[in-house]
């Protein structure tokens, strides 16, 4: 189950970042946001990743997501802010 939540939020990355479809930005993020309180935390984060094949390196990336992403320092992502990341992480 968990590799298959996985497997949908890299599918809907991968469409946002390819045509910057919304409606994918945000059944990535709402995957991401498991508690569905309309922001991804970092252990919500990490527990996203750590379903994936970087599984180790998890809480590294999940650092790396937030310091490029917060961009209110609050300790969270909202959707604007998740979906800006993305966008940096994938280079575009
Ligand atoms: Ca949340
Ligand atoms: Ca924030």
């Amino acid at each position: 189950m968990a590799e298959a939540r996985w497997e949908a939020y890299r599918e809907n990355l991968q469409k946002y970042i390819d045509s910057r479809d919304e409606a994918a930005l945000k059944a990535a993020f709402a995957l991401a946001d498991s508690d569905a309180n309309g922001e991804v935390t970092k252990e919500e984060l990490v527990g996203i990743l750590a379903a994936g094949p970087n599984a180790g390196q998890a809480q590294d990336l999940a650092d790396r997501m937030f310091a490029l992403g917060d961009a209110d320092g609050n300790g969270s992502l909202d959707e604007e802010e998740f979906g800006a990341m993305v966008l940096q992480l994938s280079g575009l």
